[in-house]
C-alpha cells in the first residue's frame, strides 16, 4: 500500500552539498564569496538590464543594475513605464533580496522514504523531469488528463498552462480569482459586460472624488494607483474612506466612515437611495445607457440612511453628506471596487451595488471615473491547436457557482478529495508560484486534498509551506535571473515590457519556461513549445509587434498609440454594452436567469460572540502576501506582524503594547505562534487586525519562521459566494490566549 503523503517538516536540505551546474557554480561562488554589495562600497560602473517586477503582480517595469563581477546592486523604475513612471514601491526596490536570500531552493528535490520516514533527497533535473513526465502520462492514461490541475500565480503560469492544455486539461486556477477579485469581475461583467482588469481601469489621476471601501491604498501599494491618488489629492480631490480601521488613507481622507464590519452593502444601498431620492444621479447617462432604473428606484425606496444607521453605525447625516459629495464630483467620481473582495460570501452582490452606484453617477467611461483600456495583441508563437478536453473544470462542481468564469482554486481543491464529487476527482497538481497553505482558507481542506493526490509537483523559488507537500520540488530561479513572457498590460495606451536575465541563475535553478518545455518534450508535446530558445521566441513576437529583442533590451518598455480614440464615451452617443440587453444592467438579467437576486439585497452576517473579535487583515507597504517575509531587505523593514487591539478591549484583557498573545478561533483552532499586541484607537472594538503573510511554519525560512501569526490558519470558516464561488474569509472570530506558549513553538 502506498503511504499517504505527509508534510515534510524539517530537513537537512541545502546543508549538505548541492548539485551545481558549471556556470551556476561560478555565479554562486561570486555571490557567496563577495556577498551582497554593502552600503559603504562606492558605486562602481554599473550596467543595466530591463525587467519587470515580480514582487507583486502589478508588474512595474524597471532596470536591474550590476557591477563587473556580476553582483546585483539595485533595481529602479523605468521612466517610460506607464505603470510606474520611474518609481518602484518599497517592495519592488527590495526585489534584489529575493536573489540574495540564502534560504532559496537550490536544486530539485524528490520525496523518498528513509528509515521509515518521508524525507527529501536532492535530484538532478533529468531525474526529476523524467519522473514527473512519466507520472503525468500514467495519471492521464488512467484517469483522463482532466484530472490534472494547475494552480498558479505569476508569469511562469503561462508556460505550465500551455503544457496542461496540450495534455487536454483546462483546470488552471489562480488564487487571484476565488480568493481575490473574482466577485468584482463577475459583478462588473453582469452590470457593464466588462470587468475591471489588472491594472484596474480606474481613472484616479483625474478624479475629483475617490471612495475607498476597504481598499487601503497606501498600505496596498499597487503602484500606479498610489501615485495617481497622490496626484489627485494634490489637485484637491476628495477622498471618502469606509473602513472599520483607521487606515493610512483614512488619515488623508475628508471623510472616514468607521463602518461596522460586514455591513457595507447596507451603506451602499442607502447611498443609492439618497442619490435617487434627491435626484442627484446623471439623468441623461442613466436614460441613455442603463436598464432597470425604475425597478432599482422601487427597490431602494425603503433603504433610507436611517435604516442603514441601525446596521452600519454610520450617522444618517454623514451618509447624506457623502452621497452629495460624490454627486457634486460626478462624473469624475470613483466608487472604487477594491481588489481583494472575498469578504463575507455576498461579495458579488456588494460589488454589484458598487457597479450600480458608479452607473448612477455616470462615471463608467468618463474622465475621472473609469477609462476604457487598450492593449497590444501579442501574437502566439505558432503551435498546434489544443485538444478538446473531455471535461472542463466547471464539471468539478456541477450545479454550483454558475457565474464563475474562471476555474476556482478552492473548488478544485475540494474536488480533489475523494468522494467530494464522484464525477471528477483531481489526481495530480502542479503548483507554480502560489503558497496554497497560506493562501486558501480552510487549511484542513487543502491538507486533505494534498494527502489524497497521486502526484504533487511544486515550482517555487523558496521552501514555502506548500513545498513540504510536494513529491517533487522544482526550484525556479528568481525573476532577476530569467527571461519571461512579454508583459502586456491594459492601460490608457497599449504598452509592452521585457524581462531579461540580469545575471545567470544561482545554484541549480531554472526558469519555468525551460521546465515546461522539457516536460512537454518528454511527454511528446514538444510542438507546443516549438521555439529553439526563449530569445528566438521573444524576438519573433517582438518583431510581429514592430520592435525586436535587441531594441527592447535597450528600452525595456515600448508604448503604442491607442487604436481608437475611445478612452472615454463620446457625449450624446449610444454605446453597445456586452450585456444581454446591450445596456448597463442596473437590474441584472444574468443574475435573474441564474436564480439570484437581480438587485442587491442586504442580508445580515453573524457577529462575534462575547469575548471574540472579528479577525480582520490586510497589507503592509513593505511586504507582499506570504512571499516576502524571508526577503532579507524587506524583513529588515518589518520582521513580524502585530495585532491591532482597541484600548477598550486591551483594558478588558489587561493587554499592553508589546505583549505577546496567541489567538484561538471560533472552531477552537489555536495559532501556532504568538503575535505582538499593539494597542490602538485605530481599530474598532469589535475587531482585531493583522497583516497577512507572516507566521511561517517552515523552518527552512530562516528569517520568517515563527514570526507573528498566520491569519490563514485561523480561517477555518469559509463563506462561499453562491454566485461565483469566491471564498469569503472575514467571517472568522478570535479570542486571546494570554500565556505565551507561542514562543515555545518558535524556539
Ligand atoms: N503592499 C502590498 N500591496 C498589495 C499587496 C500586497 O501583498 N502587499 N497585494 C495586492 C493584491 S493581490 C490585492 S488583492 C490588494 C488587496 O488590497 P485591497 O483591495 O485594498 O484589500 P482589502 O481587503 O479591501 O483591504 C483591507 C482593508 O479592508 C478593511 N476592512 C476589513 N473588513 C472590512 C469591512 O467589513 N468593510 C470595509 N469597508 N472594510 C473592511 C481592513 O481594515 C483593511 O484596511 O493589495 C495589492 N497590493
Ligand atoms: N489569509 C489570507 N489569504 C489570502 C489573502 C489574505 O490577505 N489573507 N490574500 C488573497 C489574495 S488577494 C491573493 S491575490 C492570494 C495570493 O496568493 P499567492 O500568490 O499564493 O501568494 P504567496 O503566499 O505570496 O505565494 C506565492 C509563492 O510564490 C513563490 N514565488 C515567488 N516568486 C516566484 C517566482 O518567480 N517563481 C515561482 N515559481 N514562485 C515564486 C513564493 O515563494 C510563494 O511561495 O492570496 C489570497 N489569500
Ligand atoms: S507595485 Fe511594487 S512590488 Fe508591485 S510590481 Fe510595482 S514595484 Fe513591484
Ligand atoms: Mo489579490
Amino acid at each position: 500500500m502506498k503511504s499517504r503523503r505527509e508534510f515534510i517538516k524539517i530537513s537537512a536540505l541545502g546543508l549538505g552539498g548541492f548539485a551545481l551546474a558549471g556556470g551556476a557554480g561560478m555565479a554562486l561562488r561570486t555571490a557567496l564569496n563577495q556577498g551582497m554589495p554593502g552600503a559603504a562600497e562606492l558605486t562602481p560602473d554599473l550596467t543595466r538590464t530591463p525587467t519587470y517586477c515580480e514582487v507583486c503582480f502589478w508588474r512595474c517595469a524597471g532596470w536591474v543594475y550590476k557591477d563587473e563581477q556580476g553582483r546585483l546592486w539595485k533595481i529602479t523604475g523605468n521612466d517610460d513605464d506607464p505603470l510606474c513612471h520611474g518609481r518602484l514601491c518599497p517592495r519592488g526596490t527590495g526585489g534584489v533580496g529575493m536573489y540574495y536570500d540564502e534560504d532559496r531552493l537550490r536544486t530539485p528535490l524528490m520525496r523518498t522514504m528513509e528509515n521509515g520516514k518521508q524525507t527529501y533527497r536532492e535530484a538532478s533535473w533529468e531525474e526529476a523531469l523524467d519522473f514527473i513526465a512519466r507520472r503525468l502520462k500514467e495519471i492521464a492514461a488512467e484517469h483522463g488528463p482532466e484530472c490534472i490541475a494547475l494552480f498558479t500565480h505569476g508569469s511562469g503560469g503561462e508556460y505550465f498552462s500551455t503544457l496542461l492544455q496540450a495534455m487536454g486539461s483546462t483546470s488552471v486556477a489562480a488564487p487571484s480569482y476565488s480568493q481575490c477579485r473574482g466577485p468584482r469581475e463577475v459583478a462588473f461583467i453582469t452590470t457593464y459586460g466588462q470587468g475591471l482588469e489588472s491594472p484596474e481601469i480606474t481613472d484616479i489621476r483625474d478624479t475629483r472624488c475617490l471612495v475607498l471601501i476597504g481598499s487601503h491604498l497606501g498600505e496596498n501599494m499597487h503602484n500606479t494607483q498610489v501615485q495617481e491618488m497622490s496626484d489627485a489629492l494634490a489637485k484637491g480631490a476628495t477622498i471618502i474612506t469606509v473602513d472599520p480601521r483607521f487606515s493610512v488613507v483614512a488619515g488623508k481622507s475628508k471623510y472616514w466612515l468607521p463602518i461596522k464590519p460586514a455591513t457595507d452593502l447596507a451603506l451602499l444601498l442607502a447611498w443609492i437611495h439618497v442619490i435617487i431620492e434627491e435626484e442627484l444621479y446623471d439623468k441623461e447617462y442613466v436614460e441613455r445607457h442603463t436598464y432597470g432604473f425604475e425597478q432599482l428606484r422601487t427597490h431602494v425606496r425603503s433603504f433610507t440612511p436611517e435604516w442603514a444607521y441601525g446596521i452600519t453605525t454610520i450617522e444618517p447625516a454623514t451618509t447624506r453628506r457623502t452621497a452629495r459629495e460624490m454627486a457634486a464630483a460626478s462624473p469624475a467620481v470613483i466608487i472604487h471596487p477594491g481588489r481583494h473582495v472575498t469578504w463575507y460570501g455576498d461579495d458579488t452582490q456588494r460589488l454589484r451595488a458598487v457597479a450600480i452606484l458608479n452607473a448612477l453617477l455616470g462615471s463608467w467611461g468618463r474622465r475621472g471615473g473609469f477609462y476604457m483600456p487598450d492593449r497590444v495583441q501579442v501574437p502566439q508563437y505558432p503551435r498546434p491547436p489544443f485538444p478538446e478536453p473531455a471535461r472542463t473544470w466547471r464539471e468539478a462542481f456541477p450545479d454550483r457557482y454558475p457565474l464563475a468564469d474562471l476555474a476556482l482554486a478552492s473548488g478544485i481543491c475540494e474536488a480533489s478529495i475523494p468522494g467530494a464529487t464522484p464525477e471528477c476527482n483531481f489526481k495530480a497538481w502542479i503548483v507554480n508560484g502560489t503558497n496554497l497553505l497560506m493562501t486558501l482558507p480552510d487549511q484542513e481542506q487543502t491538507k486533505e486534498a494534498l494527502r489524497s493526490l497521486d502526484l504533487v509537483v511544486v515550482v517555487d523559488t523558496m521552501p514555502a509551506e506548500i513545498t513540504g507537500w510536494a513529491d517533487v520540488v522544482l526550484p525556479e530561479c528568481t525573476y532577476l535571473e530569467r527571461y519571461d513572457i512579454i508583459r502586456n498590460s491594459p492601460a490608457r495606451n497599449p504598452n509592452i515590457a521585457l524581462r531579461a536575465p540580469a545575471t545567470g541563475p544561482l545554484y541549480n535553478t531554472k526558469p519555468a519556461y525551460w521546465m515546461a518545455k522539457e516536460l512537454a518534450v518528454r511527454m511528446g508535446l514538444g510542438d507546443y513549445f516549438a521555439w529553439e530558445s526563449i530569445e528566438e521566441m521573444l524576438d519573433w513576437q517582438f518583431k510581429e509587434l514592430g520592435t525586436s529583442l535587441e531594441e527592447m533590451m535597450r528600452t525595456g518598455v515600448k508604448n503604442y498609440p491607442r487604436n481608437f480614440d475611445d478612452i472615454y464615451f463620446a457625449d450624446g452617443r449610444d454605446i453597445e454594452f456586452f450585456t444581454n440587453t446591450g445596456k448597463i444592467e442596473l437590474w441584472s438579467t444574468t443574475m435573474e436567469a441564474a436564480g439570484f437576486d437581480p438587485l442587491p439585497v442586504y442580508t445580515p452576517h453573524e457577529e462575534p460572540s462575547e469575548g471574540y473579535y472579528r479577525l480582520n487583515y490586510g497589507r503592509a507597504p513593505m511586504h507582499t502576501f506570504a512571499r516576502t517575509a524571508n526577503n532579507p531587505n524587506l524583513a529588515d523593514l518589518m520582521e513580524e506582524n502585530d495585532l491591532w487591539v482597541n484600548p477598550v478591549v486591551a483594558g478588558l484583557w489587561g493587554l499592553k503594547t508589546g505583549d505577546y498573545v496567541r489567538l484561538q478561533n471560533q472552531d477552537g483552532i489555536v495559532s501556532t505562534f504568538s503575535i505582538k499586541v499593539r494597542v490602538t484607537e485605530r481599530i474598532r472594538w469589535d475587531s482585531v487586525y493583522m497583516v497577512h503573510g507572516f507566521g511561517h511554519a517552515d523552518r527552512r525560512l530562516g528569517r520568517a519562521y515563527g514570526r507573528g501569526i498566520n491569519d490563514t490558519e485561523l480561517m477555518s470558516r469559509v463563506h462561499y459566494d453562491p454566485i461565483m464561488g469566491g471564498t469569503g474569509m472575514r467571517g472568522n472570530f478570535v479570542t486571546f490566549i494570554l500565556d505565551d506558549t507561542g514562543k515555545e513553538a518558535r524556539s
